[in-house]
């Protein structure tokens, strides 16, 4: 059975999931990721953390993180995620996540941290240099950004799956060594078909590690660039607008297509059937610039005024923090810590 208690006053279930403050998010972040958060907002209490203490794991520029957090925060909200419907948070603005972290690390054997796939590539990737014990420890944060919330469930890519496995774990074995504290949750994996490919090397997803940029389109690219990046993708020889293994391409814009306009591939497929692969692309290209468009515009009004961002983070981290207190505070008593007289 799964060790279950639920904390929330709230009858909605709670959604959480956070990112790393990149400052840029390109269409399979938002395709993939972005745009299905914004799915739970009506029916579900909605946490989003912008996790600025998991960026600082490899090296990084102070002023540089400041910036990426601004711009991501941005991002988010021009993107749907509306604070009036959701808690967007600040991750170092919240007491409760490092300190939930060192109660689960006391519980976490070593061995798991060391076997994690991210912790391997990230810690043998030679621009990385140093590895610090924080990118070992880092799953064990990422655990208590979700366990501190009591989340239902929480959205990620399949890249996270490992890190959520562990986090469950953690959850199980706190239950299970102090007595039922912490929800175990659930993940929420998008199906296969959210992947969106590099345009100049549609074997591999659209990334912005990617050395070659022309393949990733930016949410904030201007609509020229977005065209001449899609114009310039690569396809193959024959000139038939069908999805296949073969035709990883033309299959690549077809699922932008349809995740642009909402409608299926297989119907897009018959409405362009005989076109040339140029005017095809160009299709695409005025597709994914109408769809952007919104973000863009809504982008230009909140992207620099700080003093609305700040706001929003005020508004977000005040219900955060006082949920995150309220089971921080049952976690210290459990641990066998005596309460504070504030
Ligand atoms: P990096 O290249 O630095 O690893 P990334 O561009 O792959 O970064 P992440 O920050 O790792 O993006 O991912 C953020 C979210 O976007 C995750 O939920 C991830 O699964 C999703 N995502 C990233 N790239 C794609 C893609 N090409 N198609 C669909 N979803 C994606
Ligand atoms: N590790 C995740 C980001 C992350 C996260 C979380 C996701 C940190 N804490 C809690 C969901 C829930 C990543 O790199 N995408």
């Amino acid at each position: 059975m799964t060790p279950f208690f639920n904390m929330s006053d709230s009858p909605r279930k709670t959604v959480l999931t956070c990112a790393q403050p990149t400052g840029n998010l390109h269409l399979g972040n938002y395709f993939g990721a972005v745009r299905n958060w914004t799915s739970y907002l009506d029916d579900h209490e909605c946490f989003f953390g912008i996790v600025d203490q998991h960026a600082i794991t490899t090296p990084y520029v102070p002023a540089e993180l400041r910036q990426s957090v601004y711009r991501t925060l941005a991002l988010y909200i021009s993107c749907g995620l509306d604070p009036s419907r959701c808690h967007l948070f600040l991750q170092s603005q919240i007491t409760g996540h490092t300190e939930l972290a060192w109660i689960l690390g006391c519980l976490c054997p070593l061995g798991q941290l060391e076997r994690m796939t991210q912790f391997k590539e990230k810690s043998q990737r030679e621009d990385v240099g140093f590895v610090g014990a924080g990118l070992l420890f880092y799953p064990v944060l990422m655990a208590a950004d979700i366990l501190l919330y009591n989340a239902d469930v929480v959205p990620v890519g399949e890249d996270q799956k490992q890190h959520l496995e562990l986090c469950r774990d953690l959850a199980i074995k706190f239950n299970a060594t102090y007595s039922n504290t912490f929800r175990v949750p659930d993940v929420a994996i998008p199906k296969a078909g959210a992947r969106i490919r590099s345009l100049q090397s549609p074997d591999k997803k659209m990334s912005k590690s990617d050395p070659n940029q022309s393949g990733c389109v930016y949410l904030l690219d201007p609509p020229e660039v977005i065209r001449k990046k899609i114009m310039s993708a690569v396809t193959d020889s024959s000139r038939e607008i069908r999805a296949s293994a073969e035709k990883p391409g033309i299959t690549n814009l077809l699922n932008i297509l349809s995740a642009s306009t909402g409608q299926t591939v297989e119907a897009l497929e018959a409405a362009h059937d005989g076109l040339a692969y140029g005017e095809f692309k160009a299709v695409v290209a005025d597709a994914v610039i109408a769809c952007l468009a919104p973000i863009q515009a809504r982008f230009a009004e909140i992207g620099e005024d700080r003093s609305y961002l700040d706001n929003v983070l005020k508004e977000g981290s005040e219900v955060a923090q006082k949920r995150a207190y309220r089971l921080l505070s049952k976690v210290y008593r459990k641990a066998g810590f005596i309460e504070r007289s504030r």
